[in-house]
C-alpha cells in the first residue's frame, strides 16, 4: 500500500478537539503509514528551510515555518484575503497587494522544496485547500513525477470572478500540475470546467478527465461527510441541552459557524428578527442559539462582520425581550464538540444559511444528531453545498429575508410526520457517504491516475 503524505495548513495537535476530518486523515496515515506537514503553530522571527517534528507518534508529523511577515501576507494576504474572497463571491473584498503573490508563490516554492526530500518513490501526496495551489507545479520542476491529489474545502470560484485574480494567467497551470483535482459538489466542477472551457486547446472526456496544454487532469466531486456514528453517540450521550436550562416547550433554533462573513449570520439574524416581528403573540416563544467563534480576526472584514452581527443581536434583543425571555442567545466562546451534539438535537430547526460555503459541516451533524423519532428540521441555503446531498431539508434562499422567515416558522409547526420523512431520506445519505466513503473514494481514484508516469 502507498505511503500517504498529507499537505494541509494547520498540524493538528493533541490539544486541540479533533472533528472528522482530522479523525479521518488520521486513520488513513494510521493505515497507509506516511506524513502529515503543515506549518508551525506560531510564527517565527525567521522561516528556516527545514522540517520540524512535532510531537511522537505512529505517523510523523512535520512542520515549516512561516515568518511574521509570511504570516501576514501569504496567510491573511494571498490566502485569506484574496483567494477566499474571490472563491467565496466577495471580489469586493480582495485586497490587491503585490507583496501578497510574492509571499504565496514563495511559501510554496519552499514546501514544495522540503516536500520534495521527503517524497519517496510511490507515495501519493493529497494537498489540502486554497493555501497550496502552486505546490504541485512547484513539485513538478522538482521533477516529483509521484500522484497528487488536490482537494478545494471551499467553492470553485466562478468563471466570471476569476479575471478578479491578479494571477489568473497561472491559476490554470496550477490546476493542471495535479494528477486529482477534487471539489465539494457537482456543480463546482461544472465551475471549473466552465473555466477551461475558455482555452481552446482544452480537452474534456467524458470520465471528467481535463486535456490542457499544461497537463492533464482529473476533477471529480468528493462531498465532504461526517463520522455520522460518532456523532450520534456524542449526541446521544450529552449534557449540552441541560445546561440551556429552557422550559420544555420552549422552542429553540441553532447556528454554529465559525464567524464569517460568508456564513450569513447577519442575514439569518435579520430573518429571525422578521419571524419575530410577524409572530402571533400566543405562538410558542423561540430562541436562536448562535455559536460563532471567532476567526481571522486580524483582519478588517472579520472584525467588521462581528461588529455588525453584535450590533444587529443587540437591537433585535433590545426590541423583542421579555424579563423571562432572550430571543438571540450569541456565544462567542469556543463549546466542547460533544455539548454541541447535545445542542443540535434540542434544537428543533437549524439555520444554516451561507452566502456561499464549500459544503457546510454544520448542516450534516445536525442531521445526524437528531433524535429520529422526533427529529428537528433544517432550514439549508441553496448555496452551501451540502444542498445538493440535502433533499429533506428546507431550501432557502440567504439573501430573501421573508424566505426565511417563512422557512422559520414552517420548521416550527412541521407535522411528526413530515420531519420523520425528511430526516430519514437525509440520514441515509450521510451514511452512504461518510467521511471514511470520502477518504476512501478520493485516495483510491487518485491511486488510479495513470496518465503521469508515477515513480514506482
Ligand atoms: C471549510 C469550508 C467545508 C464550529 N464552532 C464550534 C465548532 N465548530 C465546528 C462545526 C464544524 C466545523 O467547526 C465547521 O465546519 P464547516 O464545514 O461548517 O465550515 P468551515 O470551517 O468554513 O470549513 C466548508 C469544510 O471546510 C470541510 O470541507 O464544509 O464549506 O468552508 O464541524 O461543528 N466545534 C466545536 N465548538 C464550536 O464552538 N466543538
Amino acid at each position: 500500500m502507498s505511503r500517504l503524505i498529507v499537505l494541509s495548513n494547520r498540524i493538528p495537535t493533541e490539544a486541540e478537539p479533533a472533528g472528522g476530518l482530522v479523525v479521518a486523515l488520521h486513520e488513513c496515515l494510521m493505515r497507509q503509514g506516511g506524513i502529515w506537514i503543515g506549518s508551525s503553530a506560531e510564527p517565527q522571527d525567521v522561516a528556516h528551510e527545514e522540517l520540524t517534528e512535532i510531537g511522537s507518534g505512529p505517523y510523523r508529523r512535520l512542520a515549516f515555518d512561516l515568518s511574521h511577515e509570511e504570516h501576514e501576507n501569504f496567510y491573511l494576504g494571498y490566502a485569506n484575503s484574496v483567494l477566499w474572497p474571490l472563491f467565496h463571491r466577495r471580489s469586493d473584498l480582495i485586497a490587491f497587494d503585490a507583496a501578497y503573490a510574492e509571499a504565496y508563490a514563495a511559501v510554496n516554492a519552499r514546501v514544495a522544496r522540503l516536500l520534495a526530500q521527503v517524497i519517496r518513490p510511490g507515495d501519493l501526496v493529497w494537498v489540502h485547500d486554497y493555501h497550496f495551489l502552486p505546490v504541485a507545479r512547484a513539485l513538478r520542476a522538482l521533477g516529483v513525477a509521484n500522484r497528487i491529489g488536490f482537494f478545494l474545502h471551499t467553492p470553485f470560484p466562478l468563471a466570471a470572478d476569476i479575471p478578479a485574480l491578479p494571477e489568473r494567467d497561472e491559476f490554470p497551470e496550477w490546476l493542471a500540475a495535479f494528477d486529482l483535482v477534487g471539489l465539494q459538489t457537482e456543480r463546482d466542477v461544472s465551475a471549473l470546467q466552465e473555466h477551461f472551457r475558455a482555452d481552446p486547446a482544452a480537452i474534456f472526456d467524458l470520465e471528467g478527465g481535463v486535456h490542457t496544454a499544461h497537463g492533464s487532469f482529473l476533477a471529480a466531486a468528493f462531498p465532504i461527510g461526517i463520522d455520522v456514528e460518532s456523532f450520534i453517540a456524542q449526541a446521544e450521550a450529552s449534557d449540552g441541552a441541560e445546561r440551556l436550562a429552557l422550559a420544555p416547550d420552549q422552542r429553540l433554533l441553532i447556528g454554529v459557524d465559525r464567524l464569517d462573513y460568508s456564513k450569513g449570520i447577519v442575514n439569518r439574524f435579520e430573518a429571525f428578527g422578521a419571524y419575530l416581528a410577524d409572530r402571533p403573540e400566543d405562538a410558542p416563544r423561540a430562541t436562536l442559539i448562535q455559536i460563532a467563534p471567532p476567526s481571522r480576526a486580524e483582519l478588517e472584514a472579520y472584525r467588521e462582520i462581528r461588529t455588525e452581527l453584535e450590533t444587529t443581536a443587540g437591537a433585535l434583543n433590545g426590541a423583542y425581550a421579555e424579563l423571562d425571555w432572550t430571543p438571540i442567545r450569541y456565544i462567542r466562546r469556543n463549546v466542547q464538540r460533544e455539548r454541541l451534539a447535545g445542542l443540535y438535537r434540542r434544537a428543533n430547526a437549524a439555520l444554516v444559511t451561507p452566502l456561499a460555503d464549500g459544503m457546510n459541516l454544520v448542516a450534516k451533524e445536525y442531521v445526524a444528531a437528531q433524535d429520529p423519532d422526533d427529529p428537528g428540521v433544517l432550514i439549508l441555503s441553496h448555496f452551501a453545498g451540502a444542498a445538493e446531498q440535502m433533499g429533506g431539508a428546507l431550501l432557502v434562499n440567504p439573501y430573501d429575508t421573508g424566505e426565511m422567515a417563512r422557512a422559520i416558522a414552517a420548521a416550527l409547526e412541521m407535522p411528526l410526520a413530515d420531519r420523520r420523512a425528511r430526516h430519514a431520506g437525509m440520514m441515509e445519505e450521510l451514511l452512504a457517504r461518510d467521511i471514511s466513503w470520502w477518504t476512501e473514494s478520493f485516495l483510491s481514484t487518485l491511486a488510479r491516475q495513470t496518465h503521469r508516469a508515477a515513480a514506482e
